[in-house]
């Protein structure tokens, strides 16, 4: 008989977050199944014994395709030759050649590049700052850092009730808290179950739904009111909103005279954004419009959804998120029940504090890439918002994936051009930028002609093509789990490792923690990382509650504490002013516009007229959908069979006129280059707009170049922009969900 084992495991296969229990034989992956024992686990929707990806866990496990030991280029970079090597050898090369860069150019020439949460990211950021190199990048600035800092600038805390653990009902009535939820530029039935649980239950209680989407998606069936947006104008939607509210008194004047700053500021700013000013911009009528504010307003208390890639992924996604955190703050519910809550940080040593952010000094953080420009989500806009965080609630109110990355255009224009000044090395630590980061065709130069690139992940993706050496990772099922909402939360939850990282013949994973502390230790980081492994790491972090992981783990492995509402009575907002800035005075201090407005798109049929001439259509990408997760789960076989091919929806209407018809394999062509991709007719997209999926690459195609697993193919981000000059003015977001494009039907395939 086999030794049979059950493990409360936390699944990082998507941002839905469940905890699951895994079974195991002999430390082979037997079964998974839902944890009762975890408090949400009846708050997902599908539940997770229905999760696709869950299904696929032991082709995930076991695939032949999985990199198992650690790999070293043998050939020339691309070439598709691999040489397996030992820990101790990769750790060894990779340690001299970072010290030697540094030792050269310094340590900025070091970048690492992230990817969305997945991993215990902060011990790869504490090895970053411990170097000391400000230069780390990822999709934070457009996925989270728009949305986290907008917030952040407002309340002196990130709002966090419409996020996915946070869906909860009322304790002491069962029912949802809210009774309006307004779901903008997110489509939660493919990308948050939490939540679209959470709006289907308000639905169901009888509460309203506003979903705000060019596209009929699931969210917009749900909605009373489906409000079918231009694409790249939710500014313009909010701020008409706000002006409706201002001049029709609906706002709370308690709230905002007690609580607000510069509440006059904002009603000037407003005057001319009436909805009839507005209704052509946003292709909506003044009528909607009115009949949205009146929904929201008279179905108290309201939320407007959090982190809609729609609006974080536009040109001008703080300008939006700005005027979106207003209307909560106009409506009085700002930390109130069923608005949006400020929890506050966990009580523990939370992964902004593992960060370790002060180690790196002002001179190295004065030198990242971008932060001259961009200045809300680097340091200078991070330094401001902790003055307040610190102040009021004792920590930093985020970590770096939100609150102070480098610019990654910035950083991958650097790497080719030595200006401002040379970056020679990288490494990857889940992320897979060369198909999720936009401009796929300037980032892939940048990372060949990197002196040495390092990634770490399961797979020989098209990344770790182009890579020196690949290191193999270890999934959630193979490490434990730790976290708090990412500090920005105050509940606290934990899995254990469910399976082994190692078996002896078969394959050496690691977790991204030893690698960033193998690394750091040969650096002379060692006093730093007193912790040999990621548990004893996870008893400090918990040291402050006098507990270590496994007793936590054996108390339940979670905690939640009870919300408290209206915390800025008794301590006030954690901003400068100490009130909710409607009128930002950091965005002041940085040099910007304090108050939102609206501006249009780079490249839509107004500003680029002559562009529209060619690319009469405008291109919206990356609505999520499943069982796919970013470029994730293309191997895995049962996955696949769902989702075979790529789809670009376009309206039926659209598609006649260049005489595409369903099932057709049809170019997608901007000004920076063409994919393809299988037509979906879809009659709930406007006929102006088209729709296609990002993530695509084939593991099934070679991967040498020039194929890199047929990168070229269908990758969305072929065609995406990330010029530093349509970057969102104020934070350096680069626009995937604006560009003009066209599409025509590919004649042989
Ligand atoms: N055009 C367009 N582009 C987009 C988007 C869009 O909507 N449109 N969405 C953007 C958004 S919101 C995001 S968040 C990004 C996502 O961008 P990425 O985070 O880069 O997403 P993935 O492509 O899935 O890459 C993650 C990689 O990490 C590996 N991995 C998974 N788990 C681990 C782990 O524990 N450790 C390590 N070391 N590796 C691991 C996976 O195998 C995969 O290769 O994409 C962005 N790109
Ligand atoms: N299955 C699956 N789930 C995921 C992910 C995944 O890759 N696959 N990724 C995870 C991650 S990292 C993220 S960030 C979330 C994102 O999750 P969501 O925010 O739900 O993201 P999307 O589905 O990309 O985009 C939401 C909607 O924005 C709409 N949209 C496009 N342009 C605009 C616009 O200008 N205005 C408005 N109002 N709407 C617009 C699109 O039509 C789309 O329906 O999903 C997470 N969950
Ligand atoms: S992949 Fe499935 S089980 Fe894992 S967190 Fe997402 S929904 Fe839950
Ligand atoms: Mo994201």
């Amino acid at each position: 008989m086999g030794q049979k084992e059950a493990k409360r495991a936390f699944c990082e296969w998507c941002h839905s977050r469940c905890r699951v229990v895994v079974h195991s034989e002999d430390g082979r992956l037997t079964e998974i199944e839902e944890d009762p024992s975890f408090p949400l686990v009846d708050n997902i929707f599908p539940p997770t014994r229905a999760c696709l990806r869950l299904r696929g866990a032991s082709e995930f496990m076991y695939h032949p395709d999985r990199v198992d030991f650690p790999l070293k280029r043998a050939g020339e970079k691309g070439e598709g030759k691999w040489q397996r090597i030992s820990w101790e050898q990769a750790f060894d090369e990779i340690a001299a050649k970072l010290g030697q860069i540094r030792e050269q150019y310094g340590a900025e020439a070091v970048a690492s590049i992230h990817g969305t949460r997945r991993t215990h990211a902060e011990f790869s950021i504490r090895f970053m700052h411990l170097f000391g190199s400000p230069n780390y990048v990822g999709n934070g600035m457009i996925c989270s850092a728009p949305d986290g800092v907008s917030g952040m600038m407002m309340f002196g805390w990130r709002p966090r009730y419409a996020v996915s653990m946070r869906f909860e009902k009322d304790a002491a009535t069962g029912k949802p808290e809210t009774q309006c939820i307004v779901c903008s530029g997110e489509n939660p039935a493919h990308s948050y179950f939490r939540i679209w649980k959470g709006m289907r239950d308000v639905k169901a209680a009888g509460g309203k739904i506003i979903t705000v989407d060019p596209r009929r998606t699931e969210a917009a069936e749900l909605a009373d009111i489906w409000l079918q947006i231009r694409p790249g104008t939710d500014a313009a939607l909010f701020l008409a909103m706000i002006n409706v509210i201002i001049n029709e008194g609906l706002y709370d004047k308690d709230f905002v005279e007690k609580w607000c700053h510069g509440f006059d500021q904002l009603a000037e700013r407003v005057r001319e954004y009436t909805p009839e000013n507005m209704a052509g911009i946003t292709w909506l009528s003044a009528d909607q419009i009115r009949e949205a504010v009146k929904m929201y307003t008279s179905n108290r208390p309201a939320t407007i959804l959090t982190m809609g890639e729609g609006l974080e992924q536009q040109q001008y996604c703080i300008q939006a998120l700005h005027a979106r955190f207003i209307l909560s703050a106009l409506m009085g519910l700002v930390d109130a029940k069923g608005g949006d809550y400020l929890p506050g940080p966990a009580n523990f040593i939370t992964e902004a504090d593992i960060e370790l952010p002060d180690m790196l000094s002002p001179e190295q953080k004065a030198k990242q890439l971008g932060t001259h420009r961009f200045k809300l989500a680097s340091w200078p806009g991070r330094t401001l918002i902790n003055e307040g965080t610190r102040r009021v609630w004792g920590k930093d109110g985020g970590r770096a994936r939100v609150m102070s990355q480098a610019h990654a255009p910035t950083m991958y224009r650097a790497i080719l051009t030595g200006e401002p000044y040379p970056v020679k090395a990288a490494i990857t630590v889940a992320a897979n930028p060369m198909v999720t980061q936009g401009n796929t065709k300037l980032v892939y130069k940048a990372l060949k002609s990197l002196d040495m690139y390092v990634v770490c992940d399961h797979w020989l993706t098209p990344t770790a093509e182009l890579a020196d050496y690949v290191l193999p990772v270890t999934t959630w099922l193979e490490r434990p789990y730790l976290s708090s909402g990412g500090a920005h939360d105050n509940y606290i939850v934990a899995g254990e490792q469910a399976l082994p990282s190692t078996i002896t013949g078969e394959y050496d994973r690691r977790h991204d923690f030893d690698i960033a502390r193998e690394l750091a230790i040969r650096l002379g980081q060692g006093e730093h990382w007193p912790w040999t492994t990621l548990e004893e790491a996870f008893d400090y972090q918990l040291s402050p509650r006098g507990m270590t992981f496994k007793e936590f783990m054996d108390k339940g492995g979670f905690e939640f504490p009870p919300k408290e509402f209206k915390k800025h009575e008794r301590q006030g907002f954690g901003t400068p002013t100490g009130k909710v800035e409607l009128y930002s005075t950091i965005l002041e201090k940085l040099g910007y516009d304090p108050l939102p407005y609206y501006k249009e798109t780079f490249e839509n049929p107004v500003t680029a007229p002559e562009v529209a001439e060619e690319y009469p259509l405008m291109l919206i990408t990356g609505g999520r959908f499943v069982p796919m997760y970013h470029s994730e789960h293309r191997q895995i076989d049962s996955c696949r069979r769902r989702r075979p091919d790529p789809l670009v929806q376009i309206n039926p209407k659209t598609a006649a006129e260049f005489d595409i018809g369903s099932g057709d394999w049809v170019w997608i062509e901007t000004k920076r280059g063409r994919i393809r991709m299988k037509c979906q007719l879809f009659d709930g997209i406007d006929p102006r707009v088209v729709h296609a999926e990002h993530g695509w690459w084939f593991p099934e195609l070679p991967g040498e170049e020039p194929w890199l697993h047929g990168v070229w193919e269908s990758n969305v981000n072929v065609l995406t922009e990330d010029d530093p000059e349509v970057c969102n003015p104020v934070q350096g977001g680069w626009p995937l969900r604006t560009a003009l494009c066209k599409v025509y039907k590919v004649k042989s395939y």
